[in-house]
């Protein structure tokens, strides 16, 4: 056995302060110690793995979430390199995970690193963050193991068997004095890894949960198809208007990517990836994209004659009507902006992609007229629709503006005027709503009931919206237009709050309103707005004991046991098990539900409504499949599925 020697000299000891910097302002290098930061550490060590795939070396990455929340990931690559390293006196490997921003810096011949995390921080940033490491590597025949913990090397790097193959294995435990939680959430992982693998044609990804030894859930993520396959699967619930998606690419300086399919949907969906990085936020490759898309429909249409001398270019809303597209770019030093980071500021890229999308697409509508044809009927009649819909909205606002005085005939408004101190609670049926109207404090407090059948947004244009008579009520009482006129300031109340029941019906209704804001009032959303209240599930009560409210089942679980601690067994109680909202009486809703003093809300974050917005073509397209298997999945209570 060889063992590399070592002492700590002058680098090693920049080293260990490099570490501590780490530990001591975690967010600053993962973004935060969230959950969303726990994440984030498992991508960060996949994403070694997903570069050595695009070095055309790796083909598989498995990932695994061994109980207790120790995370493994495992690459058939070249293994890490495990020669001294020249600068540091230490094996490559152990450098690449004590030496912050180490990387690819190290890697020699290797071009650059085009994956790699939101912050560019690599494997020293997980392994400062770890209680223990440890990092397997098969390698030139050999079999190599070093560990760590809190980031400090526990044992160097050292051969401790053969090995015919080669790869990587990282098993790691993140620092339960660092990160708010840990636990992994299986979707969300499972969610990152499928876009990866999306993202990296052929490579094969694996995911298992093992924590739960009962209910073990794995995945296996392979596309040959690569884009294609995403756009495909993101519009697998949607009519299509041509059946396969559009595929362009150019590898130049700047590699771009992209696909398109257009559906017979309202809504754009375009995702944008920078270096397999998902820029939520956009940026200069989504500005080119929408450029050349713009222009080539245009010049399409003006040359083939569908759209006349004098009629009106189409505007690049009308154009992204019904679009599916994924756009990736891969950029050597990427600049990212906006308030989460996720926005392309390398201005070079906006013209890479125009004129990359100009050319290509083009090409390719020259080639299959049959597919333009058709998209620009969609496009057409979209640009009617907008023209349909702003003749809509005005008079919708000059109605609202003449009956200014007059608020919709079901609200039951507060008494107060500050905006500040003033919420609406918006509930779902005629009794819920009675009881709500009994048990609020009227000072602050207005009911907006809404019933019978809500309109279907996803299946409606902008101009249906305008002036529907379900949708109306909640324009008019929130009072501060919608769509382009949506002007925060003039909102009649600080909280908008959806009190849905906890069942089917109840997602369902909040799912859609959520959708609406989401399309129709997005700044109440990203202002922080609208919330969700949260009704009780059950209620626990005896005699000469206050009566317990659980808003889950966990919670349920807790308080049997609380009170068995108190001497009171489980018989001794009675459990009421609250099917809507409608069986509380007010005095119950006051106190669970409405008390700013008890309740609990629950503020909805743009990540939600985005949620909400993707659930909705599920939950409301033709298919039964989908929409039984979204609510099995979402509504464990329901007991008779009757969909
Ligand atoms: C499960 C995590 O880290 N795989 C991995 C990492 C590296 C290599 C191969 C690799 C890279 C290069 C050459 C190169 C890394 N090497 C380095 C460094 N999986 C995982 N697989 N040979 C092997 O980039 O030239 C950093 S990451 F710096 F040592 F080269």
């Amino acid at each position: 056995m060889e063992k590399y020697n070592h002492e700590y000299g002058a680098d090693q000891i920049q080293v260990l302060e490099g570490l501590e910097a780490v530990r001591k302002r975690p967010g600053m290098y993962i973004g935060s110690t969230s959950v969303r930061g726990l994440h984030h550490c498992v991508y960060e060590i996949v994403d070694n793995g997903v570069d050595e795939a695009l070095a055309g070396y790796c083909t598989e990455i498995n990932v695994v979430i061994e109980p207790g929340n120790i995370i493994a990931v495992q690459d058939n690559g070249r293994g890490i390199p495990v020669e001294i390293h020249p600068k540091t006196g230490i094996s490559t490997a152990e450098t690449v995970y004590t030496v912050l921003h180490a990387g690819g810096k190290f890697g020699g011949d290797s071009g650059y690193k085009v994956s790699g995390g939101l912050h560019g921080v690599g494997a020293s940033v997980v392994n400062a963050l770890s209680k223990w490491t440890e990092v397997t590597i098969e390698r030139d025949g050999g079999l190599y193991q070093m560990s760590f913990e809190k980031g400090k090397t526990v044992k160097k790097l050292e051969k401790i068997g053969e090995s015919k193959k080669t790869g990587t294995l990282v098993r790691f435990l993140a620092d339960d004095t660092i990160f708010e939680s840990l636990d992994y959430e299986y979707e969300v992982l499972e969610k990152r890894l499928r876009e990866i693998a999306f993202l990296t044609k052929g490579l094969k990804i694996t995911i298992e949960d093992k924590r739960d030894e009962e209910n073990i859930k794995k995945a296996e993520f392979c596309y040959e198809g690569g884009l294609i396959s995403f756009v495909e699967f993101l519009n697998k619930n949607k009519e299509k208007i041509h059946p396969t998606p559009i595929y362009i690419e150019k590898n130049g300086e700047i590699p771009v990517e992209i696909s398109i399919q257009y559906t017979t949907a309202y809504n754009e969906n375009i995702y944008t990836f920078v270096n397999n990085i998902n820029t939520v936020e956009g940026g200069t490759h989504l500005e080119g994209f929408k450029r050349a898309l713009t222009k080539v429909f245009n010049d399409y249409a003006r040359s083939h004659n569908i759209l006349k001398e004098k009629d009106n270019n189409l505007q690049g809303e009308d154009i992204r009507e019904g679009i599916t597209a994924v756009v990736s770019v891969k950029v050597k030093e990427p600049q990212f902006e906006g308030q989460t980071k996720t926005k392309l500021g390398n201005s070079e890229v906006t013209g890479v992609v125009q004129s990359m999308v100009n050319d290509a697409l083009s090409t390719f509508l020259e080639e299959n007229p049959n597919i333009a044809k058709a998209i620009l009927e969609k496009c057409v009649s979209a640009s009617r629709a907008r023209e349909a819909a702003r003749k809509a909205r005005e008079l919708v606002r000059k109605k609202n503006s003449m009956e200014t005085s007059t608020l919709p005939g079901k609200l039951a408004d507060c008494s107060s005027k500050n905006p500040d101190e003033c919420e609406v609670y918006i509930v779902e049926g005629d009794s819920a709503g009675g009881s709500a109207k009994q048990g609020r404090d009227r000072k602050f407090q207005a009911i907006l009931p809404l019933w019978g059948k809500m309109l279907n947004v996803e299946k409606a244009r902008a101009d249906k919206i305008y002036g529907n008579d379900k949708l109306n009520p909640v324009i008019l009482a929130v009072g501060a237009g919608i769509g382009p006129d949506f002007d925060i300031t003039k909102i009649r109340y600080g909280k908008v709050i959806i009190m849905a029941d906890a069942d089917v019906d109840g997602a369902h209704i909040r799912t859609l309103l959520l959708t609406f804001f989401f399309r129709y009032m997005r700044p109440l959303i990203e202002n922080g707005n609208v919330y969700l209240a949260q009704p009780p599930l059950y209620k626990l009560s005896k005699k000469g004991i206050e009566d317990v409210y659980c808003y889950t089942d966990e919670d349920l679980d807790k308080a049997y046991k609380n009170l068995e601690e108190k001497g009171i067994t489980r018989d001794q109680l009675g459990l009421q098990r609250y099917k809507g909202l409608g069986e509380m009486n007010p005095e119950q809703l006051w106190e669970t539900t409405m008390n700013p003093e008890t309740r609990t809300l629950v503020k909805v974050t743009m990540d939600d409504a985005i949620q909400a917005d993707e659930t909705f073509s599920l939950l409301m397209g033709d298919e039964v499949e989908p929409r039984r298997e979204f609510i099995k999945q979402n509504a464990k209570y329901v007991k008779n599925l009757d969909i």
